[in-house]
Order: structure tokens, then C-alpha cells, then sequence
């Protein structure tokens, strides 16, 4: 006799949204800051009203150009934002819903007719109060950050000396090496590591190096680079070699995994600047090679179009150094969410990451992981009804184990960190 406390098929929506809301997760990869990185946080209706995800939303419905657009101040931008997407025009997209939402959640204002109230409010919080209870409004505990060493600015407030916050992990971004090694070698050198153009001599003994410093200086939990549609591996070029004798026996050598973020067309339209991307479906054999030729190095893998998400499904079925994660940029959409889910719950049972924020100001946690625990919990509620009409009841234990698993757990096992 089945004695398994299992939860009637009715009671399955009710109970998968109660444990979603309950289970706090890892928001994986942001690009927020912990307060110890001063100036690179951002926060407030300002920084939320000039999300790059918005601005070129607001280039599709004011006249305004971008030449000018750039030339006014940061409150000025707000303010042309909220007069055309939220005053002039209803905000149906995702950003703007996700503004509406955020200040819903803090009891704003939500159909202001003057940005001030709001900017008042904002201004009057105090960061190390706020930021705990922006992250309860999310349900996160952690937010991965975005590092870059060889960014000026960051390296400079690094290499001064930086109180780790547990709750920030770092990441090493590496986009300048892999992506721009001809512009950026010589930052490299300039760091002091003899770091050749064409990545001859010592270069990839001193990138090791390098790498290996800034790891004892980060402690980063994982090392990232994002890489255009058109990214393939292995070639006949410097990035090849960076990947094969600097980059990944430094992962290997530390134990981190390396997250590649695979689709994007940067700079389609340079005048939109940061909101100028696209994205482009990539060749997925390069994915497939990686995974091969390094068993011994564990990836984390977004890709950006939504051609390639089947079969990265596929690939991940073969290989199990491989672990996809979220619903990247364009990608955070319900309708998109939804298919991407549904169809990795299909193929890779819990065995994925089903979602990251990507947020860029401190708030956007609070409706991007809003909007996740919607989308979502009716699918893994549908996978469960499924599984019940197959013959196999469920308990509120084995919907919690999952959703552990898939928020909090296949991350910290991956980086291999219990705390
Ligand atoms: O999603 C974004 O905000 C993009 O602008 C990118 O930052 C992307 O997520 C990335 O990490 O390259
Ligand atoms: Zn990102």
C-alpha cells in the first residue's frame, strides 16, 4: 500500500506556488554589486527608468534620436522614458510591466505623474537596510556578480582591497581577454605580465598567472565570457589558445566552472550603445567540441536565440559536464520562459538551472524573480499532474527537493561550495 503523504492532483498549482514562495534561490549571474563596490551598484527609479532594455523600447515610440538622448542628464532620461512608455503609452512589454511591478512591491506610485515622489523615496534608503529587503521581495539569497579585472575602474577599487559580502559572490568576467585579446593585451602588460599580441612566448604561462592572481583576489565561484552567434571552436586563433592553455587549465587548476554565454551580435545599432545587441542563432557544434575535448571542466551554458535551446537540451543529454542555465536577456519573456522550460523539464528532468535575473539595478530582482516564480510554477505543477496521471503521486517533499535542486542546489553542487 502507497503510504506516501502525496498531495491530491487538485492541490498541485497550490502547493507548487506555496513552495516556490517559500524557497528563497541563488540568482546566479547579475550584474549587480555588492556595497563594497561603491559607484558600480545601481539603484533607484532613475537607473530603473534607463535600463538599456527600456531605452530601446523608447526609441520605438518617442521621435527623440539617440544623439540627442545621450546628451541629456541621467534625470532627464528618466523622465523622457516615463512620460513616453508609461504616461503617453501603456506599459505592456516585459521591462516596463517589471517597473510597475517593482514599485507595486515597494507601495509606490504606479501611475505617477512626477518622477520626484519617487526619487524621494529612493533617496532615503539606506543601502545596507535596503538591499536585505529588496533581495525578501525577490526570495533570493545571493546575487552572482560580474567582475572585471580588467575593467579600470572595478581593478582599481580590487586591487585596493574589497570586504567580500557573502551575499554578492564574485565572478571573473573575461570577455576583454577572450573577445578583444588585440585591444587588451596590453592592459595585461601594463598589470605586469608579458602579454604578446600574438599570444606567442610566454603569454599563456603569464595569462595564467594572471588569471591565478585575480582568483586569489576574487574568489570568484565561477569564470564567464559571452561570445557572439558566430563563436566556433576549435579555430585556428589566439582565442583558441587562450581557451586551451590559459583559461580552462586555470578552472580546472581552482576548481571553477566556466559559464559561456553563446548568441550575441554586439553593436547592431552603435548609436543605441549599450541597447544596440541582437542576438543570432550560433553553431552549436562549437558547444559540443568544448564539452568533448574538456571532460575535465564543468560548463555552465546560456544560449541566446531561441533556435539553439533544443538542442542544447540534446548536447546537455551527452554531456554531463554541461549544466544550462536561464532564459537569457532576450530570452526573459513568459511565452519564452514557458516553451524553454517546459521543453528542459522534458528532456533533463531537474538536472538544469531553470533561470538567472541578468539584473542590472538592484530592484529588477524583485520583479524578474517575480515573474519566474509565475511562469514556472504552473509548468513544474503540469509536469507533476503528468506524472500523477502516469501512476506516480508526489509529495510536497519531492516538489521542495526540486525546486531546491533546480534554484539553489545543481548551482552550489556545480561550484561546489555548501555555504
Ligand atoms: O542582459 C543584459 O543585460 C545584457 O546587457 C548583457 O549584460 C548580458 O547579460 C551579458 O552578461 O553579457
Ligand atoms: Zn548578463
Amino acid at each position: 500500500m502507497n503510504t506516501r503523504p502525496s498531495i491530491a492532483i487538485e492541490s498541485t498549482d497550490a502547493v507548487v506556488e506555496d513552495v516556490l514562495a517559500t524557497t528563497s534561490f541563488i540568482d546566479i549571474h547579475t550584474h549587480l554589486f555588492s556595497p563594497s563596490l561603491g559607484s558600480l551598484g545601481l539603484w533607484g527609479i532613475d537607473e530603473l527608468l534607463t535600463y538599456h532594455y527600456l531605452e530601446a523600447e523608447l526609441f520605438r515610440f518617442s521621435p527623440v534620436t539617440p544623439e540627442h538622448y545621450w546628451t541629456l542628464t541621467k534625470t532627464q532620461r528618466a523622465d523622457l522614458v516615463w512620460k513616453t512608455l508609461f504616461v503617453e503609452n501603456t506599459p505592456l512589454s516585459e521591462a516596463a510591466r517589471g517597473v510597475i511591478a517593482v514599485l507595486s512591491a515597494l507601495k509606490l506610485d504606479t501611475d505617477a505623474k512626477s518622477l520626484d515622489p519617487l526619487r524621494d523615496y529612493f533617496r532615503s534608503q539606506k543601502l545596507v537596510e535596503y538591499i536585505p529587503h529588496v533581495f525578501h521581495l525577490a526570495g533570493i539569497t545571493h546575487a552572482v556578480m560580474t567582475n572585471d579585472p580588467l575593467d579600470p575602474e572595478e581593478a582599481g577599487m580590487w586591487k585596493r582591497g574589497i570586504e567580500l559580502d557573502p551575499h554578492f559572490p564574485a565572478v571573473m568576467r573575461i570577455d576583454r581577454i577572450l573577445n578583444q585579446w588585440s585591444a587588451h593585451h596590453g592592459a595585461l602588460s601594463a598589470q605586469g605580465y608579458a602579454a604578446e599580441a600574438d599570444g606567442g612566448g610566454a603569454s599563456m604561462k603569464e595569462v595564467r598567472r594572471f588569471l591565478a592572481d585575480w582568483v586569489v583576489r576574487m574568489k570568484p565561484v565561477y569564470m564567464a565570457v559571452s561570445l557572439e552567434d558566430t563563436f566556433n571552436f576549435p579555430e585556428d586563433d589566439v582565442r583558441t589558445k587562450l581557451f586551451r592553455d590559459a583559461v580552462l587549465p586555470t578552472c580546472r587548476e581552482f576548481h571553477l566552472p566556466m559559464s559561456l554565454m553563446i548568441g550575441v551580435r554586439r553593436l547592431i545599432n552603435p548609436a543605441l550603445r549599450l541597447a544596440g545587441d541582437g542576438a543570432g542563432r550560433a553553431d552549436m557544434r562549437a558547444v559540443q567540441n568544448i564539452a568533448l575535448e574538456f571532460p575535465d571542466n564543468r560548463f555552465l551554458i546560456s544560449m541566446l536565440s531561441r533556435e539553439n535551446q533544443h538542442e542544447l537540451c540534446v548536447i546537455a543529454r551527452k554531456f554531463r559536464n554541461l549544466l544550462p542555465f536561464g532564459c537569457w536577456w532576450f530570452l526573459n519573456n513568459p511565452s519564452i520562459v514557458e516553451e524553454m522550460t517546459r521543453e528542459r523539464l522534458e528532456m533533463l528532468g531537474t538536472s538544469f538551472i531553470p533561470q538567472h535575473s541578468d539584473a542590472r539595478i538592484l530592484e529588477q530582482v524583485i520583479y524578474k524573480w517575480r515573474n519566474t516564480r509565475r511562469t514556472v510554477g504552473p509548468i513544474l505543477a503540469q509536469s507533476y499532474k503528468l506524472l500523477a496521471a502516469d501512476g506516480r503521486s508526489v509529495t510536497r517533499d519531492d516538489i521542495q527537493r526540486d525546486v531546491n535542486r533546480l534554484f539553489r542546489s545543481n548551482f552550489e553542487n556545480w561550484i561546489q561550495r555548501a555555504d
